[in-house]
C-alpha cells in the first residue's frame, strides 16, 4: 500500500515553541526509509502552509468566553488537513500526518471520518478531552479528542465534529496525567480507558489488543493517534509536556506491532515531537521506528 505523509507544522496548540519543527525532524530521522523497510510505499505530500504563531494574535476570532488560544489558526489548519486526509483515503492510500502539536488530530479525525465510520485509539499520557470551559491551560492540544467528538462548546463547531466517530469506538491507552473534568468524563464510561496501571497489571499486549478491537468494532477502520509523550521521557525526551512513568521502548513497539496485526489501520498521526527539547533527534527517530512497526516492519 501507499502511505501519504502530510506535514502539519503547527505550534498553536502548545505553549512550548519548537513543536512546529516536528515534521522536519521526523523526515530527517528517516521516516521514508523506515516505511520502505516496512514494505509500504511512502509518498510525501509536503507540509501544509502554517503561518508563524508570532505573526498572529492568539485571541483573535475566538468567541470571547472561550479559553482556546489560536482557535482561528487551528481551525484553518485542521480544515485543510481534513481535506488532505479525505483525498488521500479517496485515492485508496493511507494518510500519515506529522505534527505539530496534537491539535492537528482534529483535522485528521474529521477527514478520516468524513465518508466512513471510524474508531480511534489514543496513545498518550493525556486524555485530550478538555473543552474551552474545562481547560486549565487554554491550549488546544489538550482538546482534540473532545473537539472531534463534538463535546461541550464544540457541539456546534462545523470544522471540529468528526461525523463518523462515536465514543464507543474510542480507546485511550497509557493515561497518567488527567485533569479533573477529563476524569469525570472518563468515569462516565463512554470510552475504553487504559491507564498505565492497567498496562502494569495486564500487559501492553492484552491492553492494545482490546483497545484496537473496541475501536474497530462495527466500523470501517481505525485512526491511530500517537502522541510521543505516551512514552516514558527517558525514551522520548523531545516533547513539550513529558510525564514520568510512561511506556518503555519495547512496550511501544509491541503496541504498534499489534496495530499492524489488527489490520484495521485507516489513518495515523505522529505528534508533539519537539526537536528543540530533544537529544540528538532521538524522539523523532523513535517516531519513525514506531511508525514502521505500525505499518508492518518486523525483524524477520
Ligand atoms: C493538559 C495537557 N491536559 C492541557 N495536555 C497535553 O493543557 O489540557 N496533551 N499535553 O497532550
Ligand atoms: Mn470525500
Ligand atoms: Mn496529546
Ligand atoms: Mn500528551
Amino acid at each position: 500500500s501507499t502511505v501519504r505523509i502530510i506535514g502539519a507544522p503547527t505550534d498553536y496548540g502548545a505553549n512550548r515553541r519548537g513543536v512546529d519543527m516536528g515534521p522536519s525532524a521526523i523526515r530527517y530521522a528517516g521516516l521514508a526509509d523506515q516505511l520502505t523497510s516496512a514494505g509500504v510505499d511512502p509518498v510525501d505530500a509536503g507540509d501544509l502552509v502554517v503561518p508563524r504563531a508570532e505573526e498572529r494574535d492568539p485571541d483573535a476570532d475566538a468567541p470571547s468566553e472561550w479559553n482556546a488560544k489560536f482557535l482561528r489558526e487551528t481551525a484553518d489548519v485542521c480544515r485543510r488537513l481534513a481535506e488532505e486526509v479525505d483525498e488521500t483515503l479517496a485515492a485508496g492510500n493511507v494518510p500519515l500526518a506529522l505534527g505539530g502539536d496534537h491539535s492537528i488530530a482534529i483535522g485528521s479525525l474529521v477527514g478520516s471520518a468524513r465518508d466512513a465510520e471510524i474508531g480511534a485509539v489514543w496513545f498518550d499520557a493525556h486524555a485530550d478531552l478538555n473543552t474551552p470551559s474545562t481547560t486549565p491551560s487554554g491550549n488546544v492540544h489538550g482538546m482534540p479528542l473532545a473537539a472531534a467528538l463534538g463535546l461541550g462548546e464544540f457541539a456546534d463547531t462545523e470544522w471540529a465534529n468528526a461525523s463518523g466517530l462515536s465514543p464507543e469506538n474510542v480507546a485511550l491507552v497509557g493515561l497518567r496525567s488527567v485533569d479533573g473534568a477529563e476524569a469525570d468524563l472518563l468515569r462516565e464510561g463512554d470510552f475504553a480507558v487504559y491507564t498505565m496501571s492497567d498496562i502494569d497489571e495486564r500487559g501492553i499486549t492484552a491492553v492494545t489488543e482490546e483497545a484496537m478491537a473496541t475501536a474497530a468494532a462495527g466500523v470501517d477502520g481505525v485512526h491511530v493517534s500517537l502522541d510521543l509523550d505516551w512514552l516514558d521521557p527517558n525514551e522520548a525526551p523531545g516533547v513539550g509536556t513529558p510525564v514520568r512513568g510512561g511506556v518503555t521502548y519495547r512496550e511501544a513497539h509491541s503496541a504498534m506491532e499489534i496495530v499492524d496485526e489488527t489490520a484495521s489501520l485507516r489513518s495515523m498521526e505522529l505528534v508533539e515531537v519537539n526537536p528543540t527539547l530533544d537529544q540528538h533527534n532521538e524522539t523523532a527517530e523513535l517516531a519513525t521506528e514506531l511508525a514502521a512497526s505500525a505499518f508492518g516492519k518486523r525483524v524477520i
